[in-house]
């Protein structure tokens, strides 16, 4: 406990159990806030939100067995979206290991691969390194999440107490400062560009990078595009904005194809960003920026690599792009304009269809808010029509796409930023799967507004049954008799049902508002598909736009 005080942490999520009391009792005399949670899989997700709103780890405590098992979820999504969270689990006596004893899982095997590195504490004095470690590898070089197991012995043996311990990690050596040489040739390839573009990603919400982004998109004219992750990291309502990339995109899915080099910075290109890859980008020669040497060529062959910091990458790059100049092009900007003028967005449908109530959204909310959203349809809406002016407020989980985040992340981002309006967009399924968290919301005083854009349907699944499997809808109706504006009142939570845009505006306002916790129910139309859409496997200009 001192170890993490000492490296300055605020918060822990949690839950106790037999394997952790002795730890749990550290806590009295700690100055560490310990948020209870009601599931652990809530618990980690709220270190998540915490972690990606501060850029510092996130720790979630759980005990033994059953704890650990129930953060595997939350382990995941932190894992593949590169958020700094820290676990600590629980153990059974070091002697006991090993012979199916009561709460015994060997979490160790069960998440090493869905963690950056995992650890097992096997004596007392090793336990400050451990935690010093935990915390460095989680949240420098690529972030991700670490696991440190703590057998009960451990943690009530007594040993010298040895904070200054030194954490040297054979082989870990972060690569921040990009070569030279890479940034050279990087530069000469960007400078020669005739239809560059770009696309960002998390890595350069995660570095702090969006002004170096925008001053390299400005020097080079071109047209910005983001994945999932990289939402925010230009501004949307910046002239070079392209929006999303990928299955959902629109914009930037008729320019990508047509580049001649493309810069690509903090991103992975997953299937999601690039559908098929022979097509993504056919005739371009890849820039890739990155700060994990092994995500360069991965997907994607590569002309030039920059292995780096993003922002640090980026300025470099800027600076050269200063010295060399751009070629600027005339024919692509106009070239640019004109498949942008051919993406006109339609109403489909009646008043309150969910691109108009982001929108809505959107306007009720001051432009520094934070808004997490959960996973289905309404995750791809707010991606195409949620506008976000400054990065690193807008929350999603992309890699996992794991239901039932939106809520307990949009807790954790409050514990991190108290005095920030926080506000999660979910889907009725994913709001009901961790709903439970409203109580700590309420009772740990971490207000957050939850929109509840109620289908009664578990919607992305029946948009793709309705548009790959002939519309046969299996398992996804959802017949809840739930009242959710008495399910929000039994939480001590404020319930609202807004049925028009007006009535959701005028909760909105109210809501950020006030110091309580609200959910508003928006009920909309069953039938609304995320269009524009790339059927999965089709190139990014094989875009059905129509139902
Ligand atoms: C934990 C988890 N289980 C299942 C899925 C598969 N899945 C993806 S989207 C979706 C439907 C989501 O429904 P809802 O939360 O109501 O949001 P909507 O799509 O209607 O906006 C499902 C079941 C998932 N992503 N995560």
């Amino acid at each position: 406990m001192e170890t993490l005080e000492r490296e300055g942490v605020t918060h822990i999520f949690g839950i106790t159990g037999a394997a952790i009391i002795p730890i749990c009792d550290e806590l009295l005399d700690s100055d560490i806030r310990y948020v209870p949670g009601v599931h652990e899989q809530g618990s980690a997700h709220m270190a998540d939100g915490y972690a990606r709103a501060s850029g510092r780890p996130g720790v979630v405590q759980v005990t033994s067995g059953p704890g650990a098992t129930n953060i595997i979820t939350g382990v995941a999504t932190a894992q593949l979206d590169s958020s700094p969270l820290v676990a600590f689990t629980g153990q059974v006596p070091l002697g006991m290991v090993g012979t199916d004893a009561f709460q015994e899982v060997d979490i160790i095997g069960v998440t090493a691969s869905i963690t950056k590195w995992n650890y097992q504490v096997r004596e007392a004095s090793k336990i400050p390194w451990a935690v010093k470690a935990a915390l460095h590898i989680s949240s420098t070089g690529r972030r991700g999440s670490v696991l440190v197991d703590i057998p009960k012995n451990v943690t009530t043996e007594e040993a010298d107490f040895d904070y200054d311990v030194e954490v040297r990690l054979e082989g870990y050596n972060p690569v921040y400062e990009p070569d030279p040489r890479e940034v050279e040739t990087a530069v000469e390839v960007l400078s020669q560009a005739e239809r560059p573009v770009v696309i960002a990603g998390g890595g350069v919400i995660a570095s702090g990078a969006g002004g170096e982004l925008r001053e390299v998109a400005e020097l080079l004219q071109a047209p910005t595009a983001t994945t999932l992750m990289g939402k925010g990291s230009i501004p949307s309502d910046h002239p070079l904005c392209l929006g999303l990339c990928g299955m959902h995109g629109f914009m930037a899915n008729l320019v990508v194809p047509e580049a001649d080099v493309l810069l690509v910075v903090g991103a992975r290109l997953s299937d999601r960003t690039t559908g098929a890859l022979a097509k993504f980008a056919p005739s371009a020669k890849v820039v890739h920026v990155d700060i994990d040497r092994s995500e360069v060529d991965k997907n994607l062959d590569s002309f030039s690599r920059v292995v780096g910091d993003a922002r640090r990458a980026l300025a470099a790059i800027r600076d050269g792009l200063r010295i060399r100049g751009a070629k600027r092009s005339r024919e692509w900007r106009a070239r640019v304009e004109e498949l942008k003028a051919s993406c006109q967005w339609r109403n489909n449908g009646g008043e309150v269809t969910t691109p108009r109530v982001m929108k809505a959204i959107r306007e009720a909310l001051p432009a520094h808010a934070q808004v997490t959203t959960d996973v289905g349809q309404h995750q791809m809406f707010a991606a195409l029509h949620f506008d976000v002016y400054q990065p690193g407020t807008f929350h999603t989980s992309g890699g996992l796409g794991t239901m039932g985040w939106g809520l307990p992340a949009a807790i954790g981002i409050k514990a991190a930023l108290p005095d920030t309006p926080v506000l999660a967009i979910c889907g009725d399924g994913g709001f009901h799967m961790t709903e439970n968290n409203l109580t700590v919301a309420v009772d740990e005083g971490l207000p957050v507004t939850v929109v509840v854009l109620n289908n009664s349907l578990l919607g992305m699944v029946a948009q793709w049954q309705r548009l790959f499997m002939e519309g046969r809808l299996s398992a996804v109706s959802r017949n809840y008799s739930v009242d959710y504006v008495e399910l929000a009142r039994s939480y001590g939570a404020e319930g609202v049902r807004a049925e028009s845009l007006e009535e959701l505006g005028a909760a909105l306002r109210r809501a950020v508002a006030s110091d309580h916790t609200t959910v508003i129910e928006v009920p909309i139309d069953p039938g609304e598909n995320v269009m524009p859409m790339i059927p999965p496997g089709m190139g990014l200009k094989d875009i059905l736009t129509e139902d």
